[in-house]
């Protein structure tokens, strides 16, 4: 790829005419290559006026400077910059070529007027024009400075625009040519392009016109290419097409204190977003950034079942709505997630939906509760099933570091297991209790354990011993969700798919090869099933450490 000040010698030097489009700012910029110029007119006018001050040097030229780093940042087509007078002396030139170099800034354009200047069109014939001899200095001195032989150094002529006439503007263009400029742009204010084609005739090639027909835009285009121009500078459309859209939409939703007539005249907010490239961005948190940071985990809680055991407790509301230490466990739950930067939370409710009043949850019905069990109630929040999702029972109290660890495995299914309860199963045991490939050793870095089979059939297994009991709490990860979905679609097609657990599901993952990883805690959790657990749990809020033992 050309450099940009090596492109901007071409767009000069060729044989053919070009174009330069105005911007003034990062965004505009880019617009101007997207439409397919091969070149941007850094305009003065536009420029202060998006700044929202004069074009009289208002703005500082380091002002300046940063919105040409933000403009050639945004950019790969050459930037030629209207330097105006270039700030002051030739001293001050020196250090503007040299700082405009070091952006990415393709070319400069300095004009033979006195700072601070004014724009052209405004007074023009009364503005004082430089001398010959010290515009021609500050020439030499940009050209001396350069580092890249390609920086190209216009000299723009005012006599026309002052009405010192053609001749004057020959003689300084020539002037300037000789100081070493690579081009002549010669600046007219008339409605009709006469004085610049009588410039183009006697000046006849001698190095490369640039033309801004701003007040001879009635010129065809056609008349350019025939006088040998070589750049034509379209110097301010951008800004004044945007002022207009501007004024428009902002004085219609001022009046109608809506943006219904508005919305469907501007590009939508996706655009926005393409043309500040933020695709580029989440690809590269994907790539650099911690991967449970940019996963952004999501959350399901069921909250179906009522919980009948605790009675009267639960008349009025399911078990999860159940006010523990003064704040339902659900809200609790609901805390502990937010707390971890989960903001996605579908709960899926069941018994007494309308009782679960928590702000910012997505609620889910299972309307078949009270004839399923909770793998249906899980099924029902499938779509929700996403990479690093936490599918959790809506009755458990746990310390925040359990969710905070599980959150960092990378398991496609991690399950906590508390390798506290330890039993011999007997059909009298209820409980969700698991036996792993390995036992917890209680080291500070656990075993690499996996499932080997969940025990809730206990009856079936007289003489396996467990290695804990699953809490209630899973995490799905990465390729995960597709395993997880493909399970229940299998146990959906059972005639007794309601009568199934979470656990079944758990153990056909074991069956098709995919056994969950198991993340073992000692305690620092518990659920709620009877009146003695919701004592037992008003104490856990209070920071009472509760270790079930059986
Ligand atoms: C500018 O765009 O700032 C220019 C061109 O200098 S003009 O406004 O026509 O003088
Ligand atoms: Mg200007």
């Amino acid at each position: 790829m050309k450099s940009k000040a090596a492109q901007l010698r071409d767009l000069l030097t060729g044989s053919v005419l070009n174009f330069l489009m105005e911007a003034h700012n990062g965004l505009s910029a880019k617009i101007v290559e997207e439409a397919g110029f091969a070149g941007i007119w850094a305009s003065g006018l536009t420029m202060s006026a998006g700044l929202g001050v004069r074009d009289n040097n208002e703005a500082s030229w380091t002002q300046v400077l940063e919105v040409l780093e933000f403009m050639s940042d945004a950019t790969t087509i050459p930037i030629l910059v209207d330097g105006d007078t270039g700030y002051g002396d030739f001293n001050s030139v020196r250090r503007l070529v040299k700082k405009l170099e070091q952006r990415g800034v393709a070319g400069l354009c300095i004009e033979d007027k006195l700072f601070p200047k004014t724009n052209s069109f405004i007074k023009g014939e009364t503005q004082p024009l430089a001398e010959i001899e010290e515009f021609s200095g500050k020439i030499k001195a940009a050209k001396d400075t350069q580092q890249d032989s390609n920086f190209c150094v216009v000299a723009r002529v005012e006599a026309l625009i002052a009405g010192w006439g053609l001749q004057e503007a020959m003689r300084r263009a020539e002037a300037y040519h000789a100081a070493g400029a690579d081009a002549i742009l010669i600046h007219s204010k008339k409605k009709d392009a006469g004085e610049i084609f009588e410039f183009a005739k006697s000046w006849d090639g001698r190095a490369p016109l640039i033309i801004v027909p701003t007040m001879y835009y009635s010129t065809p285009t056609e008349q350019f290419r025939a006088h040998k121009v070589s750049i034509v500078i379209w110097a301010n459309h951008l800004l004044r097409a945007a002022v207009s859209a501007m004024q428009q939409t902002a004085s219609t939703i001022y009046k109608e204190e809506s943006l219904m007539s508005v919305e469907d005249h501007m590009v939508p907010v996706q655009e926005i977003f393409r043309l500040q490239k933020a695709e580029e961005l989440i690809k590269a948190e994907e790539k650099y950034l911690k991967s449970s940071f940019i996963k952004q985990p999501n959350a399901i809680i069921l909250a179906a079942s009522r919980g009948s055991e605790l009675g009267e407790l639960t008349q009025a509301r399911p078990k999860a709505m159940l006010p523990v230490g003064g704040k339902p466990i659900l809200a609790r739950l609901v805390e502990d997630f937010r707390s971890h930067n989960i903001r996605d939370i579908t709960v899926v409710a069941g018994y007494r939906p309308e009782t679960i009043n928590i702000d910012g949850i997505e609620l889910l019905h299972n309307p078949d509760f009270e004839h399923s069990k909770d793998l249906a109630t899980l099924a029902c929040a499938l779509q929700k099933v996403k990479d690093n999702t936490l599918i959790m029972y809506g009755d458990l109290l746990l310390r925040r570091y359990i969710v905070r660890d599980l959150l960092e495995s990378d398991a496609p299914i991690t399950i906590v297991v508390d390798s506290n309860v330890r039993q011999k199963i007997t059909d009298k045991v209820k409980g969700d209790y698991v036996v792993c490939n390995v036992p917890d050793d209680r080291s500070i870095f656990r075993p690499d354990a996996h499932l080997v089979k969940c025990l809730n059939n206990a009856a079936d297994n007289p003489s396996l011993q467990a290695h804990g009991q699953w809490i209630g709490a899973l995490l799905v990860s990465g390729t995960g969700q597709e395993l997880f979905k493909e399970s229940i679609k299998r146990l959906q097609s059972r005639p007794d798919f309601s009568t199934l657990s979470v656990t079944d599901l758990l153990d056909d993952l074991v069956a098709v090869g995919h056994p969950p990883r198991i993340m073992y805690v000692s305690g620092n959790w518990l659920d709620v099933n009877n009146l003695p657990d919701v004592e037992r749990a008003s104490a856990f809020t209070q920071g009472v450490t509760y270790q079930r033992q059986l």
